[in-house]
C-alpha cells in the first residue's frame, strides 16, 4: 500500500520541540515512511499517491508500550484491598501473596486460557494507538509455565495487529518449591528455564527484580551472565522499593533499560547515561503503591539519561491498561514535560526495546503511526481518562 497523509501536524521527534512541523505531510509506501516534511516540498515522484486528509490532526509515531506484565493469571483485587487497609505490598509479598499468588493462579491456566484473559488488556492498549508491547514472563517460575507464558504473549501478534516483543522473568520472585534457597532457584531453575525458552526462540531479552522481596545484584548477575551466554540483551528491575545496586549492576552489564529506579542516585544516573541505559519510569506503580520517592528525574535529564514511560501493566502494582495515563502520571506525579512524556512512549520506549526502526517519524522506519483528533503534543498528556486517537496505522496500514 503506498499513501500520502496531508493536511496534519507532525511530531516527528526528530529534532527539538517534539520535531513538529505544522502542514506536514507524510508518505506511506510498503509498511515504512517513505517521506517525511512539509507538504508544500512533496517530492513530485509523490504526488499522484492516494491522499489521505487527516484534517489538521496531530500525526505522532505509534507509542510502544516497552514494560509489561500483560500474561497472568488471575486478579489480585483482594490484595487491593489489603493495602487500603494498611498492609503493605512488601508485607504481602513476604506472607506469600503478592507475584506468588499470581504465580499460583498462572500455573493453573492453559496458554489458551492466558491469551484470553489477556486480550482485552492487550486491546485497551490498541484502543490508544500503541502498535508495540514488551510482554514478560515471569508468573511461571518453572520451566513449563515460563514458556506457556512466552508462547502465549508471543501468539498475540496472531490475534491482533500489533508488534509483541517478549522478556524472560525467570528472576522474578523465588517459587514457594525454593523457599529459603534462592541461589538454587537461580542455578537449578532460572537459568535452565532461560535456556529451554531461548531454544524454542521466545526470548527476545532478558529481566529481573532486584530487591529485597526478590532477588540480589550477585543473582541477577548470574542470569546476566548467562543472557549474554545466549547473545540476549538485559533489562532489570531495579531500586523500585529500595536502593540495592541493580541500577549499578545493569549499567555494568550495557542493560537496555534499568526500570522503576526511584531509588536510583546521581552516581547510578552517570553509570546510566554511560551505559547507554535507558531509564523506564513507571508512574503507575509508584501511584498504586502509595510510594512517596520519586525517579531522580533531574538527574536523568542532567546526565542525558533517556527517560522511557510505560504500563507496567501487572495484577499486584500496576494494574493500568492505558499510555495514555502514564503519559498523564508522569508528568503529574514526576514532574517530566508534556514533551518527555511523548519521546518517553515512542523514541524512548522504542530504545528501552533495542528496536531502531520504530518510535519516530523518519523515512525508513516502520510505518507506525497514530492520528489525533487534538492540536498540540502536550494535550496527549494533559487530559485524564479521555481517548483523543482517531486512527491508528499499523505496518504501513490503518486498523
Ligand atoms: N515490579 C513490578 O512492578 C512488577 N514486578 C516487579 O518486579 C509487579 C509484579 C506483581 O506485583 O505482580
Ligand atoms: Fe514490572
Amino acid at each position: 500500500m503506498q499513501a500520502i497523509l496531508c493536511n496534519a501536524t507532525l511530531a516527528t521527534l526528530c529534532g527539538p520541540s517534539c520535531g513538529l512541523i505544522p502542514d506536514g505531510a507524510l508518505v506511506v509506501a510498503d509498511g515504512r515512511i517513505a517521506w517525511v516534511g512539509h507538504a508544500a516540498d512533496l517530492p513530485a515522484e509523490h504526488a499522484t499517491l492516494p491522499r489521505h486528509d487527516l484534517g489538521g490532526r496531530l500525526l505522532t509515531p505509534a507509542p510502544v508500550d516497552c514494560h509489561t506484565h500483560l500474561i497472568h493469571g488471575g486478579d489480585r483485587a483482594r490484595e487491593f484491598e489489603q493495602r487500603l487497609q494498611g498492609a503493605s505490598y512488601e508485607e504481602i509479598a513476604r506472607a506469600g501473596g503478592g507475584i506468588l499468588s499470581t504465580v499460583t493462579a498462572t500455573r493453573t491456566a492453559s496458554e489458551a486460557d492466558l491469551i484470553a484473559a489477556a486480550l482485552p488488556r492487550l486491546d485497551a492498549l490498541l484502543a490508544e494507538g500503541v502498535t508495540t508491547v514488551e510482554v514478560k514472563s515471569g508468573y511461571g517460575l518453572d520451566i513449563a509455565t515460563e514458556r506457556t507464558m512466552l508462547r502465549a504473549a508471543r501468539r498475540l501478534a496472531d490475534l491482533r495487529p500489533v508488534r509483541i516483543v517478549t522478556t524472560f522473568l525467570g528472576a522474578h520472585a523465588c517459587p514457594p518449591e525454593y523457599k529459603g534457597r534462592a541461589d538454587a532457584y537461580i542455578d537449578d531453575m532460572c537459568i535452565p528455564a532461560l535456556h529451554a525458552a531461548h531454544a524454542e526462540g521466545l526470548v527476545d531479552a532478558v529481566d529481573g527484580f532486584c530487591e529485597g522481596i526478590a532477588f540480589t545484584p550477585a543473582q541477577i548477575a548470574r542470569v546476566f551472565d548467562a543472557a549474554r551466554a545466549l547473545g540476549l540483551p538485559v533489562k532489570l528491575h531495579a531500586e523500585q522499593l529500595s536502593h540495592q545496586g541493580g541500577t549499578a549492576l545493569a549499567a555494568l552489564h550495557g542493560a537496555l533499560s534499568a526500570d522503576h529506579v526511584e531509588y536510583a542516585t546521581d552516581t547510578d544516573a552517570r553509570a546510566m547515561a554511560a551505559a547507554g541505559t535507558v531509564a523506564v519510569l513507571l508512574p503507575g506503580a509508584f501511584y498504586t503503591l502509595h510510594e512517596t520517592q520519586a525517579p531522580p528525574v533531574a538527574a536523568f535529564r542532567a546526565h542525558g539519561v533517556p527517560m522511557a514511560l510505560a504500563t507496567d501493566c501487572n495484577p499486584g502494582s500496576s494494574p493500568m491498561t492505558s499510555i495514555l495515563l502514564a503519559m498523564n502520571m508522569g508528568c503529574t506525579l514526576f514532574r517530566l514535560t508534556p514533551e518527555e512524556a511523548l519521546r518517553g512512549v515512542t523514541e524512548h520506549a522504542a530504545r528501552a526495546l533495542g528496536l531502531a526502526d520504530c518510535g519516530r517519524l523518519a523515512p525508513g522506519l516502520r510505518a507506525d503511526l497514530a492520528v489525533w483528533s487534538v492540536r498540540a503534543p502536550a494535550e496527549l498528556a494533559w487530559r485524564i481518562g479521555f481517548n483523543p486517537l482517531w486512527q491508528r496505522w499499523f505496518n504501513g496500514a490503518p486498523c
